[in-house]
């Protein structure tokens, strides 16, 4: 049995302008846990204060839970009951009181992974956006703030490690084999920062001093067996604490920072205070076993969630509406910190690429968003790429447009003045304007707009003088039907292609009006043009240029994001050219990436990121009506062309020995990544010895990295070195489930034409399992980003995934609907296609008892 029935499916909107203070503000908060797998008891008790200057009752928050006793202020109590799964304590007069109240809750049940639950036979809690309401009573809200201390006790054999946020700061024996803690913070948070594990770990202790002297004690809590793999998370912290100091002059303010790794975990990881709990898959890394990426993964999400310490935690939201407040800053401040750890160029590259294949269709989609909403049904679902990836690109073009020391200042301003409160974006906002000095009225718009602003440029001459000519449009999105016209930096520069020399130094160049003409100066003839350099802007360029011309500002523009840029737009202009049947032959694009690999020595990090041919689903998002057999086709097609033409130099790349897997400076990750990228392009052609050039590299890799693209590599494919790497992969690794993952997702990615097949056989197998989201995202998450196969032309790719939305939702509704999205698209695609697509959407919203989560998604996305 599942306890998903609590979450009620009547669709109830919250709209942002209906906000109003609490009532009641809860300074304290004294929590004692009965610790049980089946069965916890909880005693609560509340110091409530009323704010309202008349009597009203107090309402706490429920999901699920049925009060076992009420007592006021150490009496027995009977003036309260239940509105719906809420509990409303009639206080009459009283402005302050201890309210008491016991519930029973049962993790072992508790398949959503939301509030107390098991995973490995540990305890853990996820209490973000509304998960403390399924532990016990409570407002629920984070603009009430609590102090919290926490007393839990449990048999000492099943749980010998009892975790809270803050300190612990008393601990002992008690009856029939069980022990207790006791745990203290003394910072006061919202609801939705608490946390509590408990279980059977071994920890990885370290420590760091803060720029005032104060001595940390940091600790990362595994499983036993997987200590080995956590140094790379410990060395993420540190660097992180030593960053925020540096950058944002923020010191770590508890004297103990934990965190703790479970296996089973909606989202990534979560910044409770002092207590961050973590998907294993953002901790656990060793050569052999993770991927560059994945040890990047790793780096970021630690940063990110550290980072919440000042951003969410000391400063938090007011209400949920306010979330890309914590969400966007912190994106953008782990951002920073990567680039500043590794590449900054690659790291934009990323970053953009991300922003691209999830916020912009998301954007461009029926479920378009601004990144402050204006209502929802169920906060889980907003938790997307426009509240956290347009949020950060948002904090970026202030940060761009005051510079690095202006920006400071904001920011410094910022955790001054809301220290200690729950704040709003417009609060950001106006810390940046007046600590920082600019005027952005205008700018607000970004928060308020939903839709990616197209520019659509062209160039003029007046005597002599060039000019760009800039037009702006944001484009309709669900409830917004007019668009004003926003404020866009945009960084420029121009360059005489005729070796003058004659250039427009780069320039920030704020667009305000829906046209607009900026100069460029006097050039003998037409300018190569370089624009939103370093992506100073999230928005699309529209921008007619020769073939000749992006050639030139790839192999020559002084930024080596404009440089990439120039490369992937005329590669996608070959390929867009190609699907809708005008192919205008691969030489350019050819001679360009042969140009681009003269680099591979220096640079082979940017090299590798500059050769890729853009994704299927992007060149789809640049068409009318998305082809993805014909995009696939033709993308294939050019991938080959570039791998015989270029042949000698991906086979020049791949001749070298692979830089020891335990290597992790940025020279030996983007040899590695380059390494990859050559396979693929040999393995597009057909040339014979690829399937055994590629399971050499498999069976001689010192780790995940070369081992897995090699895998991947030989996964879209059809030889018997794909069936035998396949198979050693999986003995090697079955009792792994971070690299069974990987298992599942190759042959997911496949680009093989038996890829729907193939996943529904999968879902079959024994080490398939619905209770892991790991597991469900390995399989059915790749699924859904391999456009071809999901949009398959019977649409069995469609069904397969309405097919899981149906039978996750009772067990775990979040993980559940985050899988809908993509069957939202149907707009962008033929007429048979839309159907199937929404013929689906519509299956599911004909279950009975369909939670709020999959009925505000499935619903919003047949708009
Ligand atoms: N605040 C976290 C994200 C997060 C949100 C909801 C969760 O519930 C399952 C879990 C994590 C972050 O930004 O990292
Ligand atoms: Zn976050």
């Amino acid at each position: 049995m599942t306890d998903a029935s609590s979450t009620p499916a009547v669709p109830v909107t919250i709209h942002r302008g209906d906000y109003r203070p609490p009532d009641w503000q809860v300074p304290d908060v004294a929590l004692d846990f009965a610790l049980a797998v089946e069965a916890t008891r909880v005693a609560a008790a509340l110091s409530v204060v009323r704010q309202a200057d008349a009597p009203t009752p107090l309402v706490l928050r429920g999901d699920g839970l049925t009060p076992a006793a009420v007592r006021v202020d150490g009496e027995g109590w009977n003036d309260w009951r239940m509105d719906g799964a809420d509990l409303i304590v009639d206080l009459g007069e009283r402005t302050a009181a201890t309210v008491e109240i016991d519930t029973l809750i049962h993790p072992a049940s508790n398949t959503q992974l939301m509030g107390l639950y098991a995973s490995n036979g540990m305890l853990c809690t996820q209490c973000e956006a509304e998960g403390f309401r399924r532990i016990t009573f409570h407002p629920d809200r984070p603009d009430v703030l609590s102090r919290y201390k926490v007393r839990m006790e449990g048999d000492k054999a099943a749980f010998p490690i009892l975790l809270s946020n803050g300190n612990c700061i008393a601990k002992g024996d008690g009856a029939g084999g069980n022990h207790w803690a006791l745990w203290e913070d003394p910072w006061p948070k919202p609801s939705y920062l608490f946390a509590l594990v408990a279980g059977d770990l071994v920890v990885n202790r370290d420590s760091f001093t803060t720029m005032s002297g104060r001595e940390v004690e940091l600790g990362i809590w595994v499983r036993d067996g997987d200590l080995d793999r956590t140094e790379h998370a410990m060395q993420a912290l540190k660097d992180s604490m030593a960053w925020d100091e540096r950058v944002y002059g923020r010191e770590y303010d508890l004297d103990l920072f934990n965190i703790v790794a479970v296996s089973d975990f909606n989202m990534g990881a979560m910044e409770n205070k002092g207590l961050n709990v973590f998907n294993t898959r953002y901790i656990l890394a060793d050569p052999d076993t993770a991927t560059d990426v994945d040890y990047d993964g790793v780096e970021g999400v630690v940063a990110h969630e550290y980072f919440h310490n000042w951003s969410g935690n000391r400063v938090t939201c007011r209400d949920w509406f306010q979330l890309s407040l914590k969400e966007g800053f912190t994106v953008y401040r782990d951002q920073c910190f990567s680039a500043d750890m590794g590449s900054p160029a690659v790291k934009r590259i990323e970053d953009v690429r991300l922003l691209r294949a999830a916020q912009f269709p998301e954007d461009a989609g029926p479920l378009a968003h601004p990144i402050r909403p204006d209502s929802f049904q169920e906060i889980s679902n907003f938790y997307t790429a426009t509240i956290y990836n347009k949020g950060a690109e948002i904090i970026h073009m202030m940060a761009t447009m005051v510079g690095a020391d202006r920006f400071r200042k904001g920011t410094d301003l910022y955790f001054e003045r809301h220290d200690g409160e729950a704040a709003t974006c417009e609060d950001f906002v106006r810390a940046i304007e007046e600590g920082a000095g600019i005027d952005l009225t205008q700018f607000r718009l970004w928060y308020s707009q939903a839709g990616t602003p197209r520019l659509t440029l062209s160039l003029a001459q007046e005597s002599g003088d060039w000019a760009l000519d800039v037009t702006q449009t944001v484009p309709p999105t669900p409830g917004q039907d007019d668009k004003q016209p926003m404020m866009i930096p945009l960084k420029l520069a121009a360059f005489a292609m005729d070796g003058s020399g004659a250039a427009l130094p780069e320039t920030l160049v704020t667009l305000t009006g829906a046209t607009q003409r900026v100069p460029l100066g006097a050039f003998a003839a037409r300018p190569a043009l370089s624009i939103n350099r370093g992506f100073s802007a999230p928005v699309i360029v529209d921008f007619a240029r020769a073939d000749g011309e992006l050639a030139w500002l790839a192999a020559n523009d002084d930024d080596p994001f404009a440089r990439y840029e120039a490369l992937q737009q005329l590669m996608l202009d070959t390929l867009v050219a190609a699907v809708s049947g005008k192919a205008r032959g691969s030489q350019a694009v050819i001679d360009a990436i042969g140009q681009t690999l003269a680099g591979a020595a220096t640079d082979p990090a940017f090299v590798a990121e500059a050769v890729l041919l853009p994704s299927e689903a992007f060149i789809g998002d640049q068409m009318v009506t998305v082809d993805p057999g014909a995009i696939r086709r033709e993308r294939l097609a050019l991938q080959a062309a570039i791998g015989t033409a270029l042949e000698s130099q991906w086979r020049a790349i791949l001749a070298g020995a692979a830089p020891p897997a335990t290597d992790l400076s940025r020279k030996a990750k983007g040899g590695r990544r380059l390494r990859g990228v050559a396979l693929a392009y040999l393995a597009a052609t057909a040339m014979d010895d690829v399937p055994a050039l590629a399971f050499r590299i498999f069976s001689d890799a010192d780790g995940m990295t070369e081992r897995q693209a090699a895998l991947a590599t030989l996964a879209h494919g059809d030889s018997d070195e794909r069936v035998a790497a396949l198979d050693i992969f999986y003995q090697r690794y079955r009792d792994n489930p971070l690299v069974l993952d990987k298992w599942f997702q190759v042959q997911a990615w496949s680009l093989r034409a038996d890829t729907v097949d193939a996943v529904k056989e999968l879902a079959q197998h024994p080490d398939f399992t619905l209770a892991n989201p790991n597991r469900v995202r390995s399989l059915y998450g790749a699924l859904s980003g391999n456009q071809a196969a999901f949009h398959q032309a019977d649409g069995a790719g469609y069904r397969l995934i309405a097919d899981l939305v149906i039978a996750l939702d009772p067990k775990n509704p979040q993980t559940s609907a985050r899988m809908i999205p993509p069957l939202g698209r149907w707009k962008r695609f033929d007429d048979a296609r839309a159907a199937m697509m929404k013929a689906e959407l519509e299956r599911i919203l004909a279950q009975p008892g369909l939670s709020r989560d999959v009925t505000e998604q499935a619903s919003k996305s047949l708009l």
